[in-house]
């Protein structure tokens, strides 16, 4: 089957990216994801600048393939590292929670592909004016922070406003849903939950079996009054910070609670305590794999169903 417009773009085998999970999705993830052909994305999530070009230059050494680095605008490491990204040169780069207006002009004089994920037309416009060669239209179905609308109405709403290409994220797990995706116009897809369960994923053991153990309804969405909603697997601390979203406290100390509770996630496995971010698909991960039999399983799976899909193949 043709891989498609943005395979070829990135020079990558298979149009499918991981996303780029905070305090997760590290070298190693990245490289092994690259390798087995598809866009490995390391995320710089809040870690300073030394970590960021560590990880870079680990994954350089870990594949000759294109990787991506993600990062995520709320930081308040993002200067320093998008000025980073530019001086490592790095591939590709997806942004994630905010306009990455205000870094487009260096990145591009760098010879970096820039590919923002957008929760709406309004941003899918700014980046295609800015100089985005793709966007990442991420639906309300992911983990971690999400927009408003949910992926079936996104994608296409962006496929008609922008003349770039689009990359369909949120709810993607399976075969079925990359071919729902190209179905609904987008030419490559990004998942982020279906690697948490990969061999190559250095998060915590209790991570790994909460993800693998999550049924359909297993993730809720806290952090509206905040303004950042995050999709997470309900425990102790998503009931305790939903609860408080209702209280009268103050928005410092609501914000104080959530704080390090991701580390507490990744790092120490706390189950009680962390935050374990993942999206709806959680329920559709039920088997820990290499990256390498996700990807193969994946493309496979698309391919069996999209066979016929001339829209496609042309
Ligand atoms: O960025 C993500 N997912 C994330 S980031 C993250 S770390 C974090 N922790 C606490 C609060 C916030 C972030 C965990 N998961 N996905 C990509 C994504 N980007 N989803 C939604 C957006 C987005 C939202 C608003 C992109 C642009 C945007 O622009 C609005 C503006 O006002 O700039």
């Amino acid at each position: 089957m043709n891989k498609g417009k943005i395979a070829e773009m990135l020079g990558i085998e298979y149009p499918i990216f991981q996303g780029g999970m905070a305090w997760i999705a590290d070298a190693e993830l990245a490289a092994a994801v690259s390798n087995a052909g598809g866009l490995g994305i390391i995320a710089a999530g809040n870690a300073d600048g030394d970590y960021v070009r560590t990880q870079i230059q680990k994954a350089k050494e870990l594949t000759d393939k294109p990787f991506g680095l993600n990062i995520m605008l709320l930081s308040p490491f993002a200067d320093e590292v998008a000025q980073i990204a530019a001086e490592e040169r790095v591939p590709v780069i997806t942004t994630g929670a905010g306009n990455p207006a205000k870094y487009m002009k260096m990145w591009l004089e760098a010879d970096i592909k820039v590919i923002p994920v957008v929760p709406s037309i309004t941003f899918a416009k700014i980046a295609e004016r800015n100089g985005a060669c793709a966007v990442i239209a991420e639906g309300g179905e992911s983990g971690g922070h999400i927009g408003e609308l949910a992926t079936i109405t996104l994608v296409p709403q962006v496929c008609d406003a922008v003349n770039l290409p689009v990359i369909a994220a949120g709810g993607i797990a399976d075969g079925r849903g990359i071919a729902a995706a190209f179905a609904l116009g987008a030419e490559a897809v990004q998942l982020g939950t279906r690697f948490l369960s990969a061999t190559e994923c250095n998060i915590h053991e209790n991570y790994k079996k909460k993800v693998l153990k999550a049924g359909d309804t297993a993730t809720v969405v806290t952090g509206r009054r905040l303004g950042h909603p995050v999709r997470s697997i309900k425990n102790q601390f998503a009931r305790e910070y939903a609860k408080m979203e209702y209280t009268d406290i103050s928005n410092e100390e609501l914000e104080n609670f959530g704080t390090g509770k991701l580390r507490l996630a990744v790092v120490e496995g706390d189950e009680k305590n962390g935050c374990f971010l993942a999206g709806q698909s959680a329920a559709m991960v039920t088997k820990e794999e290499t990256c390498k039999e996700i990807i193969d399983d994946l493309w496979q799976d698309a391919e069996r169903i999209l066979g016929g899909l001339k829209k496609w193949e042309k």
